[in-house]
């Protein structure tokens, strides 16, 4: 009996050992307003389980206000590390302040903010300004640098949107006859492009003299094709789409003559994340700034396969 009961209290003296060693981690993510979202707080949620990581979530539910306060819930619960996807890029310094006067480690994923580098470890995320780039030089090549445009930005004051618009503008403003002829906020979400379309339809008579459409993210394209649809118009075929995400939609939307080009944003970026995260709980220092994530770009050619390979 005495054997079996020092048995017991070892066991259980491990399992408090080994409890104590799961790392609290808090992740402040933006919302729910993309598919590509939605996929990204999977992963993350999926890849702190992997790991055996304490993951406190919060949705912010696109309110940088909201976001602000939860960050200062998990420095309060003295938390081991924070993850913040910012809502925007503004708005941060303080808050960052009282995470490292807390001494509890934060790290950037995703968006971008505009605070004191010093004041996180590290940013892991794809480069919005390439996406721009790569959709401009896609469209300035599918039409010979001769286009009227339509752009659906993302949400006013998010990196994404920020970069997305510079990195298109410095491809097509290269090109004379390439021009931004409206410019409309959705949100990044679906209902948000649709509303913007149905505007664009009737400020431009039905998309008179526009040759593609150009939406930062593909929440807002499948939104915006819908509008067209509904005017009796045939985007993918009279206006080109170019848009970022590589969500399974925008591949159906593709497959069905609707779309055109697509930049992939990978979603599955938790492994990078907590790498990271806990190479540096662990002992690690030496971090780049950016840990930089690669974007593809996709078309109709490979449609199909991408979504055989995301299994759907
Ligand atoms: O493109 C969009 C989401 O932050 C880069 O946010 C991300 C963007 C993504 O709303 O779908």
């Amino acid at each position: 009996m005495h054997r079996c009961r020092l048995v017991v209290a070892v066991f259980a003296a491990l399992l408090t050992i080994g409890a104590a060693r799961a790392q609290t981690i808090g992740f402040a993510q933006v919302g729910t307003e993309s598919d590509w979202r939605t996929a990204f707080s999977a992963d993350m949620k999926a890849e702190a389980e992997r790991r055996g990581i304490h993951l406190l979530f919060s949705n912010a539910d696109n309110d940088a206000g909201r976001q602000l306060q939860a960050v200062r819930g998990f420095i309060a619960a003295h938390v081991d590390a924070i993850v913040i996807a910012p809502v925007v890029v503004t708005g941060w310094t303080e808050t960052l302040q009282a995470a490292k006067a807390a001494n509890i480690p934060v790290f950037i994923a995703d968006r971008a903010v505009d605070a004191d580098p010093g004041l996180f470890v590290a940013r892991i995320a794809a480069d919005f300004n390439l996406e721009g780039r790569l959709a401009g030089a896609w469209l300035a090549q599918a039409t010979r640098g001769n286009c009227g445009i339509v752009e659906l930005r993302g949400s006013e004051g998010a990196e994404p949107t920020i970069q997305r618009h510079k990195g298109f503008l410095a491809i097509v403003s290269q090109f004379p006859n390439m021009r931004i002829l409206k410019s409309v906020g959705g949100d990044f979400t679906s209902e948000g492009g649709q509303r913007a379309m149905s505007l664009v339809i009737q400020e431009t008579d039905g998309l008179k003299n526009v040759c593609a459409v150009w939406s930062h993210n593909d929440n807002m394209l499948l939104g915006a094709i819908k509008a067209m649809h509904e005017a009796g118009l045939h985007p993918g075929r009279d206006q080109l789409t170019v848009s970022v995400d590589g969500v399974p939609g925008i591949f159906r939307a593709m497959l069905a003559g609707d779309a055109n080009m697509s930049v992939e944003l990978k979603s599955d970026i938790g492994k990078y994340i907590f790498d990271v995260v806990q190479k540096y709980l662990a002992g690690k220092r030496d971090f780049p700034k950016w840990v930089l994530i690669p974007s593809d770009l996709h078309t109709p050619a490979d449609a199909a396969a991408m979504l055989s390979r995301r299994g759907f």
